[in-house]
């Protein structure tokens, strides 16, 4: 017999939609196109073919309709992992427990799930203005110290190297994204790379406005490690959230960043909208 979630674990809005994304079942489509901000959900939707549902709530907006006859939803998160383990147990408890009886259904649902956001290279060959696929991604923070999960030994060792790289007092977590997705979206105008994802934008970035980071080296030690041919070569702050909640949930997640600044060569693009503009247009027509 499944339980019974209790609606202290697991809230429902009063008409029927899920707490913090607002969302009824019927709204979701089963391919999600997922941002930070949520001014550009709009930017998304404005290409599709019509508009079916809109909903806001808090940071999470969300734009339902058809692209080219295929149907998607278009959501923002805000930014942070933390956001993102909210995200997406809502968005898997949307098609994967039936809201009104709270038990888990019989039959799984995998959505497919691809962020489309901004990030930092640290490397020198990855210019502003590059578009990088996520191939694994490293979290620096420590959500996975709150659920158990199955790593590959490859995983493993990469959140070993980071650690000891570091010298942080405990293992960062790292997850391989959705090789179907990355076969569909890593085209010849996207380079493959591997992701830091920090729970911060400067001192864990290695940013120094007026605050010293504490690993001012940051770029330099991450940038160094080489795990079975796997470098990292961009920040941000959400793709390890995503790779470690889908995993857990059984969802097929991808992460794809426009590259606005260059930490190495200390460029930031002329024009933030034109590399997300590409990346958006390179989504829609390959997802
Ligand atoms: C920081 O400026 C934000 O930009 C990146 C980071 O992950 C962080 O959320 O992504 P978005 O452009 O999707 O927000
Ligand atoms: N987002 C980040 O988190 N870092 C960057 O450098 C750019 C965008």
């Amino acid at each position: 017999m499944t339980k019974v979630i209790p609606a202290s674990e697991l809230i429902i809005n009063p008409d029927g939609s899920i707490y913090h994304l607002n969302l009824k079942p019927e709204f979701l489509a089963s391919s999600v196109i997922t941002v930070g901000d949520p001014e550009r959900v709009a930017k998304i939707s404005q290409y599709f073919d019509h508009i079916e549902v809109k909903v806001a709530k808090r940071e999470f907006v969300t734009h339902t309709g058809t692209y080219k006859g295929k149907r998607l939803s278009v959501m923002s998160t805000g930014m942070g992992t933390d956001n993102i383990e909210i995200f997406m147990t809502e968005l898997d408890a949307l098609v994967n427990i039936d809201l009104h009886t709270r038990k888990i259904k019989p039959k799984h649902t995998a959505l497919k799930i691809v962020r489309v956001g901004t990030s930092g290279s640290m490397r020198k060959e990855i210019p502003a203005g590059a578009l990088v696929a996520s191939n694994f991604a490293v979290g620096l923070d420590t959500l996975m110290q709150y659920y158990a999960a199955d790593f590959s030994q490859k995983e493993l060792a990469i959140g070993n190297a980071v650690q000891q790289s570091l010298g942080l007092g405990f293992r960062p977590y790292c997850f391989e994204g959705s090789k179907p997705l990355l076969e569909r979206l890593c085209t010849n105008d996207t380079i493959l790379g591997n992701t830091a994802t920090c729970p911060g934008f400067f001192g864990p970035q290695g940013r120094e406005v007026r605050l010293k980071p504490a690993i001012p080296d940051i770029i330099e030690r991450l940038a160094a490690i080489d795990v079975e041919g796997v470098q990292l070569t961009n920040f941000e702050m959400e793709t390890a959230g995503y790779y470690a909640m889908g995993k857990m949930l059984g969802h097929e997640v991808l992460s794809l960043n426009a590259i606005v600044a260059n930490r190495i060569t200390q460029e930031f693009v002329d024009d933030p909208s034109e590399v997300v503009e590409r990346l958006i247009h390179h989504t829609l027509e390959n997802i």
